[in-house]
């Protein structure tokens, strides 16, 4: 369960929120598997309830379990699970075990299923009273039955105890590893049982090996837990059963790369700040949550900040990471980039390979898909010769493959480092890219001892400079 099963030469997945089956599958064929990313997470699968001016948010309730929803049919579904595995990209499903939609009058879902929600009828599934929890509201985050047998802002709240509960979330969950994909973010895990959880998750089927994966695989479960410490429910009750979302890594990196924490202390980054292993570790810098209520975490507004903090994840070999592709908002209940009819509009691409139409689509930002790549080239290797200034400029190796150096400091970083690199010269893959034997931004020199002069300006478009073996012209 702990294993994202990536082809090789893969690494990282990226969250396309509210993207569309089929733009994804050309995504994967065009873009993710050539820059070698791992996976994706896709938004949820199963059909939600329609709401008026269809915020982002109407896919966090559901209302049947068939496959229809503004991302796409299931046709779509499908093509785009077979397509991306053939591009070498795996498919990661957002399942909500948790609850059905809250009330609404007159409900009718995004597949015309239809439900009465005052009297938790859902017919499509069935769902029936009795398999729901008795209302209540979650509002005691120190009491672990009103967190797990309550209503999460009014969502029906459904009871994993009951095997009726658990034979209608097992053939969603079955269904979808039939279609090919390599496992699933469980949303809202906190607010059940992890006996019921580990239960559902033994009796998921192995991958499908139609799709290239190797006999007996297990899905990769990555569970949203959301714990910084100052609750009563542990991520440490979680990760016995699979990995864990690691909100504490996302605050502290945030945290440290806006300038609130001296970035030398991210040399022991990793266990000793209270992190689960990397192996359970799902780790990310905002996700679609946190980057709408969280003012602390940097997301996309903040691109400067927020590119070296994501630089950072990925430079580093701690836990799978997570990219996050956002469509820009205004407000928290903004809905994704939409026509008259509610229909999802596709991003368009810019000749320089960003996205337009509303979508901003970070993993197509160069420091972000080339330290994507900078992640494949050094994968195996360790943190090692880890520099810092004794405040916010630091630089490490990973191992001889690859060099990162960061400037967080409000003064230029201008100094000669060990590079671990093999002599020669290579090209800075932040500010630039090596395109036909040439690169396009700035150079790096290293000497046969490999140390090599290294400068990132305090006016410069960004604060980091990486380079790996496979940029040496
Ligand atoms: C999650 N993880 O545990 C998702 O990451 C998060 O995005 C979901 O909340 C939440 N759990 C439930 O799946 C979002 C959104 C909420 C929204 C819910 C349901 O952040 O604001 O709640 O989806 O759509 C909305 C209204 C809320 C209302 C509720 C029920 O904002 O005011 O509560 O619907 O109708 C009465
Ligand atoms: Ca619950």
């Amino acid at each position: 369960n702990k294993n994202p099963h990536f082809v090789p030469g893969h690494d990282s997945i990226v969250h396309l929120f509210e993207w569309k089956w089929n733009d994804i599958a050309r995504e994967c064929e065009q873009f993710l598997g050539p820059m070698g990313y791992g996976g994706v997470q896709v938004s949820p699968l199963q059909e939600n309830l329609v709401i008026n001016n269809r915020p982002w948010w109407e896919r966090y309730q559901p209302i049947s379990y068939l496959w229809t929803t503004r991302s796409g049919t299931k046709e779509e579904f499908v093509n785009m699970v077979a397509r991306c595995n053939k591009a070498g990209v795996r498919i990661y499903v957002d399942a909500i075990l948790n609850h059905m939609s809250g009330n609404w009058n007159n409900a009718h879902g995004t597949g015309n299923s239809r439900a009465d929600t005052y009297k938790f009828e859902y017919y499509q599934v069935p769902y029936h009273q009795q398999h729901f929890h008795k209302p209540c509201s979650v509002n005691n985050y120190n009491d672990p039955s009103n967190v797990r047998n309550c209503e999460l802002t009014g969502l029906h709240d459904l009871d994993q105890s009951q095997e009726y509960v658990k034979s209608k979330l097992l053939d969603f969950l079955n269904a979808a590893v039939d279609a090919g994909v390599a496992g699933f973010r469980i949303d809202a895990a906190k607010h059940m049982w992890p006996s019921d959880l580990n239960n559902i998750y033994s009796r998921i089927k192995d991958l499908n090996t139609k799709h290239g994966f190797p006999a007996n695989a297990r899905p990769y479960i990555y569970q949203e837990v959301i714990d910084y410490g100052n609750e009563a429910i542990s991520k440490r009750e979680y990760n016995q059963l699979a990995a864990v979302i690691e909100f504490k890594y996302a605050a502290e990196i945030s945290n440290a790369f806006r300038g609130n924490n001296n970035l030398k202390w991210l040399v022991n980054w990793g266990e000793k700040w209270g992190l689960l292993s990397s192996q359970d570790s799902l780790v990310f810098v905002d996700n679609h949550d946190t980057q709408r209520d969280n003012p602390n975490v940097l997301t996309y507004k903040l691109s400067k900040m927020y590119k070296m903090a994501v630089a950072f994840m990925l430079a580093h070999p701690f836990g799978t990471p997570r990219v996050m592709s956002s469509f820009d908002f205004q407000s928290k209940d903004q809905g994704p980039p939409q026509d008259g009819n509610g229909n999802l509009v596709s991003p368009a691409i810019n000749p320089d390979g960003t996205c337009r139409n509303g979508w901003i689509c970070e993993h197509r930002w160069r420091q972000i898909y080339n330290m994507v790549r900078f992640r494949n080239v050094v994968h195996g290797t360790t943190v090692n010769n880890w520099w810092d200034n004794g405040s916010n400029q630091i630089a490490f190796c990973r191992g001889n493959s690859g060099f990162v150096a960061f400037n967080g400091d409000q003064n230029d970083l201008r100094t000669t480092l060990k590079t671990c690199l093999p002599a020669g010269t290579y090209c800075d893959v932040i500010s630039g890219n090596l395109k036909d034997g040439r690169c396009t931004g700035k150079v790096v020199n290293v000497q046969q001892n490999g140390n090599a002069y290294i400068e990132i300006l305090k006016g410069e478009e960004d604060g980091v400079l990486a380079i790996h073996v496979k940029v040496s012209f």
